[in-house]
């Protein structure tokens, strides 16, 4: 109900409504709404309530909570289930349990902090509370399990384009999972998946984003390396806003690849916004360093880099450092 009340506000975002229209739009007392209007004014809505004029909503909080996100969100499957919490370990945990649950394709786990964040290779990821993006994808698509990496790929331009298209930043893509602005590191995507021998069961997809983080919160190590959009735009951003246009962006994206069975228009953005393309790089691949120059990707995402020893190769995946 809270839901509806708030629907109802938003649809007259600036405008007063009155107690006795949302109780007959909502078919409960003035009562019940005056209790739920404190509600959402607790939750930080600011909400002026005017006696013989009713309510007008001024402005919302920067949250994630469920209520924002479904009244807003316009995607057919990604994200049409979408599972909140304001504080959990890991995202990419909880999506692995409910996937093991039988969740469906497209469903969207999404924390306000995490405690025990991941990176790649069992690194820490910093989640601080209320300002970042921490969130994770549960997909089943036909593949094989050593197509996984094209996953990441469709992520880093769905995730790209969406915080160009929101805040104009200049985010670009560090091959293969780093989303960086002014060389520092903004997003990182962590990609998991079950898998049998020739089939994937599911993939999660896990999005990390630091979006109001105050560059301050971060341990040293990781504030040499890291940045966040409020940093580099000098304002704060609803993350809400971020998280519909990845959603949005994520899903065309990825029915484009299910429809075709193929990258190409994931690959064009990647290529397009790469920080990694024409340098000179190291990677660090399984068990050994290769030194190169990344020259291009592979129709399919794979970095293609020419060794020190003047050979062409192509990398499916590794840890770039330029
Ligand atoms: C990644 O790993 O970049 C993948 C990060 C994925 C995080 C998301 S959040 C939602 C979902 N749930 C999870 O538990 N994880 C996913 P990697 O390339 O291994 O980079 C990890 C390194 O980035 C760390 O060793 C730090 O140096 C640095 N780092 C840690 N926290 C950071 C942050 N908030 N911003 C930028 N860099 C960070």
């Amino acid at each position: 109900m809270k839901k509806d009340i708030l629907e109802a506000l938003k649809q007259n975002k600036g405008k007063f409504i009155s107690g006795e229209e949302l109780s007959i739009k909502i078919g409960v007392t003035r009562t019940a709404i005056w209790k739920h209007i404190k509600q959402l004014k607790e939750d930080g809505y600011e909400i002026d309530a005017v006696s013989r004029r009713g309510y007008r909503l001024i402005q919302e909080p920067d949250t994630l909570e469920l209520n924002e996100l479904e009244i807003d969100i316009q995607t057919r499957l990604i994200g049409r289930n979408l599972i909140y919490y304001p504080s959990i370990d890991s995202t990419n945990n909880e999506a692995k349990k409910e996937a093991a649950l039988g969740a469906p394709e497209g469903t969207v786990i999404i924390a306000d902090e995490q405690t025990g964040g991941r990176g790649r290779l069992g690194r820490h990821w910093v989640s601080p509370r209320g300002t970042g993006i921490w969130m994770s994808i549960i997909l089943k698509p036909q593949l094989e399990p050593a197509e996984a990496a094209k996953i990441t790929q469709l992520t880093a331009a769905a995730v790209t384009t969406a915080l160009r298209n929101v805040t104009g930043c200049e985010a670009g893509i560090k091959w293969p999972n780093d989303i960086i602005i002014n060389k520092k590191k903004v997003c990182g995507i962590l990609t998991e998946m079950s898998a049998e021998l020739n089939t994937v069961n599911h993939i999660i997809v896990g999005i990390g984003i630091n979006v109001n983080v105050d560059p301050k919160e971060f341990p040293d190590e990781v504030r040499a390396i890291a940045t966040s959009i409020k940093e580099s735009v000098g304002h704060e951003i609803y993350r809400k806003e971020i998280v519909l246009e990845i959603l949005q962006i994520f899903e065309e994206l990825y029915l484009d690849f299910l429809r075709t069975r193929s990258m190409a228009k994931s690959v064009e953005i990647c290529k397009k916004y790469s920080v990694t393309l024409g340098n000179a790089v190291r990677i660090i691949s399984k068990d050994k360093i290769i030194f190169g120059e990344a020259l291009d990707l592979t129709e399919d995402g794979e970095l293609v880099i020419r060794n020190e020893a003047g050979a062409v190769e192509k990398i499916i995946s590794g840890e770039v450092s330029v």
